[in-house]
């Protein structure tokens, strides 16, 4: 069955049969105080504000059998995955793989690399662990998509302008149409947030198209 989503730049049609919702990096580590968000100099609870909207598109695309993928950033114990250029970068007060209140910062199986409770993923949703900022990069998330049978990424989550924009330009290059929800996305930084989706919508949608989450629960309604 084909629906139409309220987009822009314009409205664009999708079939939940083939359209996955896509949730990138709601971590601890992002989200609260004492992880790599912090240790980066970031105000960590400007990201607090996609949670409510992303739990609502959540719970109606489980309702409607979308296929659900939730991503999480994030690096092996022996740090085998980081590449020295990533975790050389800048000044943070903790490096990636540093011991902090919850944890080793951003590695995986740590407190701070889980999905915030909110968001918890469901028995059988896919979790994607990915080392860089796109969550097709080093991962298999093209497989689990193409043995989906899957055209559209509803993608939501932290942060706007960077897993988020990197996650959607490589979707958009791989064939995907890839939909912003803007209300579910969220950045350190709300000026490069509004920039960002205007970036995505702009020159006729030139890497892919901006909703929100309520206009999907309405379009699945
Ligand atoms: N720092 C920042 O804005 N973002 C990241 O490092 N990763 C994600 O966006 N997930």
């Amino acid at each position: 069955m084909i629906l139409s989503l309220t987009a822009e730049p314009a409205d664009v049609p999708f079939d939940p049969a083939t359209t996955a919702l896509v949730i990138i990096d709601m971590q601890r580590d992002f989200l609260e105080p004492g992880g790599f968000g912090e240790s980066l100099g970031n105000d960590v609870s400007l990201l607090q504000a996609a949670v409510g909207p992303i739990r609502s598109v959540l719970a109606a695309a489980r309702t409607a059998g979308l296929l659900i993928v939730h991503t999480r950033e994030g690096h092996k114990p022996d740090l085998s995955d980081a590449r020295p250029a990533k975790l050389e970068r800048g000044a943070p007060t903790a490096r990636i793989g540093a011991p902090g209140p919850m944890g080793r910062i951003l590695v995986r199986g740590e407190p701070g690399h889980g999905i915030v409770p909110a968001l918890a993923p469901a028995r059988g949703e896919v979790v994607i662990d990915k080392p860089g900022k796109g969550a097709f990069y080093a991962t298999d998330l093209g497989a689990v998509l193409a043995a989906r049978g899957i055209a559209t990424l509803l993608v939501c989550g932290v942060t706007t302008e960077v897993c988020v924009h990197t996650t959607i330009r490589e979707g958009n290059d791989r064939g995907y149409r890839c939909i912003a929800l803007s209300d579910g996305c969220a950045s350190y930084f709300p000026e490069f947030h509004r920039v960002g989706l205007a970036m995505i919508a702009a020159q006729g949608g030139i890497f892919g198209w901006v909703s929100s989450c309520g206009a999907v629960v309405e379009a699945l309604a």
